[in-house]
């Protein structure tokens, strides 16, 4: 599948010059380690495309997260292994951290996230957390023979030895439950935000320092998001996320983000707008507690 689509920047808004912008958002259409369904190499041209009609001021902010200046980079290339892939994601990465910007990936698989972890650990030391939007834990040490499958993100980011909390879990295997009660993770399920009125406090309790925003886009229930590649029943709704990331970053730095494993389906616009507008509401909460 040829991805050398042209991207519009991010809300269709001119690009601000880069001295000024706040943020910069990534695009890696990653499709490689795909274990079901595929697709995730158009999720950045989805998003961005969709992005053009997403209202500007943000009602739950009550402001215009772009004036703060959102830049949208050229893609990342993904035509080399997995590896590759990995270290030049952490490059892009590397450079808007020490230009002082908030990097943004959109996703192409969950892989993407290893390389922006890297760079941050890089930069500050393991002392954040990764708060993670997931219907998997991710936690599997390989997949298929690949330590960088989809699949092992957060393994990998435990082994950089960063903190990782999970929110929308529902689907993940004996070994990774295993590990969860050998690591005494505390992954919260999706069961419990529906089922449990005191989810929010649980799901952030016992959080240090600034934190990493991933979202795969399955965390959210497939009736508002069907198009990923591997949709699990009973996800989260929209004011549940929108909940949680209001939470998560009050009074926290936000290091970094990432909106993947988005794999648009032909001729349904819901899924591509609803990404769109989440990332558009997780950079306005990470830009306006560092404001
Ligand atoms: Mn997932």
């Amino acid at each position: 599948m040829d991805h050398s689509v042209n991207l519009i920047p991010f809300l269709g808004m001119p690009l601000p010059p880069a001295e000024t912008a706040r943020a910069a958002l990534i695009p890696v259409p990653l499709e490689k380690s795909v274990s079901y369904g595929g697709g995730t190499g158009l999720g950045p041209a989805g998003l961005l495309m969709a992005s053009a009609q997403v209202e500007l001021y943000d009602e739950l902010l009550d402001m215009e997260p772009y004036a703060l200046g959102i830049l949208t980079r050229p893609r990342v290339p993904v035509r080399g292994a997995l590896e590759e892939v990995v270290d030049l994601v952490e490059e892009a990465v590397a450079a808007e951290l020490a230009a002082g910007r908030l990097p943004a990936l959109i996703g192409g698989e969950h892989t993407v996230t290893v390389g922006a972890l890297r760079a941050l650990v890089k930069e500050r030391g393991p002392d954040f957390t990764v708060l993670v939007l997931d219907a998997h834990l991710d936690l599997r040490d390989e997949y298929e023979g690949n330590p960088l499958s989809h699949a092992c993100v957060m393994r990998r980011a435990l082994d950089l030895g960063l903190a990782v909390r999970h929110v929308g879990s529902r689907s993940c295997s004996a070994e990774e439950m295993a590990l969860v009660r050998e690591l005494g993770l505390k992954p919260l399920w999706a069961r419990q935000v529906h089922k449990d009125p005191e989810w929010l406090d649980k799901a952030l309790q016992g959080l240090r320092g600034p934190v990493y925003l991933s979202l795969d886009v399955d965390g959210l229930d497939p009736a508002i998001m069907p198009a990923t590649g591997t949709p699990e029943p009973g996800g989260l709704d929209w004011d549940q996320v929108s909940d949680w990331l209001l939470a998560a970053c009050r009074g926290r730095e936000v290091v970094g983000l990432d909106i993947v494993e988005l794999a648009p389906l032909p001729g349904q616009a819901l899924s591509d707008f609803t990404a769109a507008r989440l990332l558009y509401r997780a950079l306005g909460l990470a830009l306006k507690e560092r404001a």
